[in-house]
């Protein structure tokens, strides 16, 4: 297939078009995804979250900028949960990413997430799957972290980085549950506002109170995200993750894990919509619903039933 060829030539078009392919779920992104996926699992997959607006795009920016003068390449996705329609914050990152955008060694990604019903991580997972087969060295995923999809979407890079900020409150407000155990690294960014202080207090106490996923204690590191300050510690920290990754064998496992989200997603999603497919088709679907809402059948029988058809 040609497109395979120029993805691995890193052509910066094709790769456009196969993440187009992908987030419109056509049949050729599948064909090309099976075709690229022996040749994955070589980039390294740093999650960004946290709240709107707290400078993740900024610190992305930065440490694409340090990893570029390391001579690394960089594919950035953008997860943008707003519609495409106000593409506010998109045009944002485009425009601040702009600086970038003539440099070869850099691609970058916006995906909205609507139109990815609970597929979101699956459709995150192709993308970076492209990137990676790109050659992409080092792949930046930022989401904002409001619901557990995003969650999900960041939970299985190999380094998370959990952002906050000063000021949003006692209870470190947007840290919500579920993330704190994900955070291989925390971020209190725009300390160039009152409060920095308190909030990394704050953070060191709520961590004090889950058990960490491993041995390893998440460094929280003060950034000003606009200047540039503190973001050669943070890429000091996420090196020292990748380090303990690799020294534990944890590495392996975070693939297995994305491994896992990814066929679980795309079984749960085909599964359903070949089920649906082939009841809507003889007119079970509808047939059924309405008896179940005619009290005549209980929804759980109907499932049951349907399932046994299938052969399931
Ligand atoms: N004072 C201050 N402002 C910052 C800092 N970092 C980012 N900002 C500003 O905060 C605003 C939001 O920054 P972004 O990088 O777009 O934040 P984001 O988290 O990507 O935002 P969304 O993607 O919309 O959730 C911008 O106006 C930045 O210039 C910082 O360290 N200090
Ligand atoms: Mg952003």
């Amino acid at each position: 297939m040609e497109i395979i060829e120029r993805i691995r030539r890193q052509d910066v078009r094709a790769i456009a078009r196969l993440m187009s392919l992908v987030e419109n779920n056509a049949p050729e992104a599948t064909a090309a995804l099976k075709e690229l996926y022996p040749i994955t699992g070589q980039a390294f997959i740093v999650g960004i979250t946290g709240p709107p607006g707290s400078g993740k795009s900024t610190l992305t920016d930065q440490l694409t900028k340090e990893f570029r003068r390391d001579g690394k390449t960089v594919g950035i996705i953008a997860v943008d949960p707003t519609s495409p329609f106000t593409g506010g914050a998109i045009l944002a990152d485009r425009i601040r990413m702009q600086q970038h955008s003539l440099d070869a060694g850099v691609f970058i990604r916006s995906m909205a997430t609507r139109g990815h019903l609970g597929g979101l991580a699956r459709a995150t997972g192709d993308v970076v799957n492209v990137l990676d087969a790109a050659g992409k060295e080092l792949i930046l995923v930022e989401t904002v972290g409001v619901g557990q999809d995003e969650v999900e979407v960041v939970k299985t890079a190999d380094t998370c980085v959990v952002v906050s900020v000063p000021g949003l409150g006692d209870d470190v407000q947007a840290i919500k549950a579920g993330i704190l155990e994900i955070a291989d690294i925390f971020v209190v960014n725009k300390a160039d506002r009152e409060g920095a202080d308190k909030t990394v207090t704050e953070l060191q106490a709520m961590m004090g109170l889950g058990p960490g996923r491993s041995d390893w204690s998440p460094p929280i590191l003060k950034t000003v995200a606009t200047q540039g300050q503190g973001i050669a510690e943070l890429v000091q920290g996420i090196l020292a993750h990748r380090a303990h990754l690799d020294r534990r064998g944890l590495r392996q496992m975070r693939q297995r894990e994305r491994s896992r989200a990814l066929f679980l997603e795309l079984l749960q999603e085909q599964g359903t919509r070949r089920l649906l497919e082939r009841a809507s088709a003889n007119g079970t679907l509808e047939h059924t619903i309405e008896r179940i809402a005619k009290r005549e059948m209980d929804p759980y029988s109907a499932v049951e039933e349907l399932l046994a058809k299938a052969g399931l």
